[in-house]
């Protein structure tokens, strides 16, 4: 039998992953806050996928934080600014040989974890996966990607990667998982900021070349002084590619604040600007961008950390 994975936090991803996992009869079980939402969880039935239109339910068994049973594979499915704190209070429930694989956007919080729980391999991932909630327990799997897994610290795969092939969640083994993860980072302070402070689609920033190449200048020498030449290379390229690929799209952070949701800014260009200040870097235009999103931010009631 193998090793059961503990998916913490039934939000989009974590509930894409769980449901994929259970499909190919993948031992998972669901970490929800607390007994109120595990009474509502049980009430649904289970966890919805709704995929190419069609839906299944998984009846995935379900635990609160102060369940007893040790975690050896704890898959963190919060956002960013949840994950250090929903972590610490699952610490002494970790085994010896805990693996821990984040979910999150960004850079930061995966660090914050690592510490929190020095006793596990905390493996790092970036996804290009695209999912949303349209209900309780219920996930539409919108847009079809890939996500790379990696551990800065040590090269070697692990063996559950296997569980990944068997419940079709397209991966790659990766050992470089900062390079992608900062690459990520800048293409998202490049872009979805700016489609915030613009009101528009990724595609609007078509109208605002100058812009938009200002910043990848200053990305470019954040990237380059934080000893990840690999991720600033083509940055700009990339950024226009991602713009006109993605024209009738709008940002992840876009739709956070059009949907008065709490952005993860602080572990994207929040923590580029903090990076940049570390190695007295001064990048006026980063710095500025950042002062306008939280302007904006604040005037629309919305937390800016
Ligand atoms: P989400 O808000 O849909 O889900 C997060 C879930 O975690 C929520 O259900 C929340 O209640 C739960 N949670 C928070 N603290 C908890 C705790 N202490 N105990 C139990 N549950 C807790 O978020 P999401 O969209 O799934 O995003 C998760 C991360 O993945 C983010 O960093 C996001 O940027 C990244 N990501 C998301 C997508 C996507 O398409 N949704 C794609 C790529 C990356
Ligand atoms: O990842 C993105 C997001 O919206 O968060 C893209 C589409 C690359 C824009 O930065």
């Amino acid at each position: 039998m193998s090793t059961t994975w503990h998916v913490l936090g039934a939000g989009s991803l974590g509930t894409l992953w769980a449901t994929r996992l259970a499909r190919a009869a993948v031992p998972v079980r669901l970490i929800v806050r607390d007994s109120t939402r595990l009474q509502a969880y049980q009430a649904a039935g289970g966890l919805t996928l709704v995929e190419h239109g069609a839906e299944l339910r998984f009846p995935v068994p379900a635990e609160t934080p102060d369940s007893q049973a040790p975690i050896h594979r704890l898959l963190v499915a919060c956002k960013a600014y949840d994950a250090e704190q929903a972590v610490a209070q699952l610490a002494p429930r970790l085994a010896p040989d805990a693996e821990v694989i984040l979910l999150q956007n960004g850079l930061g919080s995966q660090d914050a974890v690592a510490a929190q729980v020095p006793q596990a391999r905390c493996i790092y991932a970036s996804s290009t996966e695209g999912a949303f909630r349209d209900g309780d327990w219920r996930v539409v799997f919108a847009g079809h990607g890939f996500t790379w897994l990696g551990d800065a610290s040590h090269p070697v795969a692990p063996i559950w990667l296997d569980d990944l092939d068997a419940a079709g969640i397209p991966h790659e083994w990766s050992t470089d998982i900062l390079t992608r993860l900062w690459r990520k980072l800048a293409l998202n302070c490049a872009i979805n900021p700016l489609t915030v402070l613009h009101d528009c689609r990724n595609g609007g920033l078509q109208a605002h070349h100058c812009e938009v190449a200002t910043l990848c200048g200053e990305l470019i020498e954040l990237l380059e002084r934080c000893g990840q030449p690999a991720a600033a290379e083509n940055l700009q390229q990339e950024v226009e590619r991602v713009i006109h690929a993605t024209a009738a799209n709008y940002s992840s952070m876009y739709q956070d604040v059009n949907n008065r949701r709490r952005t993860e800014i602080s572990y994207l260009l929040g923590h580029a600007c903090k990076v940049a200040a570390r190695h007295q870097l001064n990048l006026p235009h980063l710095n500025q961008l950042e002062s306008r999103l939280i302007s904006r931010l604040h005037s629309l009631g919305l937390p800016s950390d």
